[in-house]
């Protein structure tokens, strides 16, 4: 090979990212009826009434329970209008969100 010749590069992939995920998280509280936390799992994240019990029991008996993953904007939405509908009731039903490893 010359000098001259042309040496193309290696194409460079483009990498597929895993997009990132965000977890909503249930917390437990001493104040808020089991029943209405089921209401809200319905209301909010589309759960039969089976997923809601055993996710609501998860977060009583264990403090905590993911409740379901999603985009960032999504996650912080769905958490916001689940606290919300806690909050209209005077109780202080509260979700959060994690970022996923
Ligand atoms: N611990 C509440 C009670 O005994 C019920 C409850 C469950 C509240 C889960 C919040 O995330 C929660 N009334």
């Amino acid at each position: 090979m010359s000098d001259q010749d042309t040496v193309l590069k290696p194409e460079t992939k483009a990498k597929a990212e895993r997009p990132k995920l965000w977890k909503v998280v249930l917390l437990n509280d001493d104040f808020t009826p089991r029943y209405f936390v089921v209401k809200v799992l319905g209301a909010i994240f589309r759960m039969t009434e089976d997923e809601a019990m055993s996710v609501m029991m998860a977060a009583h008996q264990q403090g905590a329970c993911v409740v379901a993953v999603f985009t960032k904007e999504i996650a912080e939405e769905k958490a916001r209008q689940a606290t919300e509908m806690g909050q209209r009731e005077g109780y202080p039903l509260t979700f959060t969100t994690e970022r996923e490893d």
